[in-house]
């Protein structure tokens, strides 16, 4: 595949918290590292988000008391799942993996700072109107195709990749470059939904 100046590539929170021994580990997080380091080596736009969470966030079952992890909530936004505390602001966890290229990347986005509400798509959070800027960026930078990579495939990747299929890029995920968290059916939900919006699947290989 060529990679021209209207491409860039979105890699979705490889964080220390959600890579093995991390806070939220989503299984094999950290072998997306050295896909997304070759990959990335391809593109001229790449840029990178992080899950930025204050301690008294509203997504930590440990702020509900009585409640445990992966157990849902009703918020005034929808139904949010109560994760473990994890990529707290300026904490070990919330640091990009050790790994990963971060050389490369000439944008990072910071999400899910505000304390009342989550932010699982790098374009809004879970409102779904709430900008996080990126929109502007791809728009201002006139960036056409997204491709996405990263953690967890059937949260912040799946949301992010509708996110910018919705505004009307052309959207690919290099699955790959993705691990999921596999919550009662979100990966199987998570490709339903990529196929019925016409987001493609692409492979590692088309790359190399
Ligand atoms: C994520 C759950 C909570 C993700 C972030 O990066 O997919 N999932 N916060
Ligand atoms: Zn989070």
């Amino acid at each position: 595949m060529k990679i021209s100046e209207a491409d860039v590539l979105l890699v979705i929170d490889v964080q220390n918290d959600f890579c093995t021994g991390g806070a939220l580990a989503v299984p094999g997080g950290e072998k997306v590292v050295p896909a997304i380091n070759r990959i990335a080596q391809k593109f001229t736009n790449v840029v990178l988000t992080q899950d930025w969470h204050p301690h008294d966030h509203v997504s930590f079952a440990s702020n509900h008391p009585g409640r445990e992890p992966f157990q849902t909530l009703e918020l005034d936004y929808g139904t949010q799942v109560l994760w473990p505390a994890h990529c707290v602001q300026g904490t070990a966890g919330a640091e990009f993996h050790r790994n990963l290229d971060v050389v490369r990347a000439n944008l990072v986005v910071r999400k899910g700072f505000r304390r009342g509400i989550d932010s699982y798509s790098a374009l809004f959070e879970n409102d779904q109107k709430t900008p996080t800027g990126l929109l502007g960026y791809l728009r201002e930078r006139e960036l056409r195709t997204v491709f996405v990579a990263g953690l967890a495939l059937d949260f912040c990747v799946r949301f992010s990749a509708e996110d910018a299929r919705n505004a009307g890029f052309e959207v690919a995920v290099i699955e790959d470059a993705c691990r999921g968290i596999d919550l009662d059916g979100s990966v199987a939900a998570t490709h339903q939904s990529f196929r019925e919006r016409g987001i493609s699947i692409v492979g590692l290989e088309a790359f190399l």
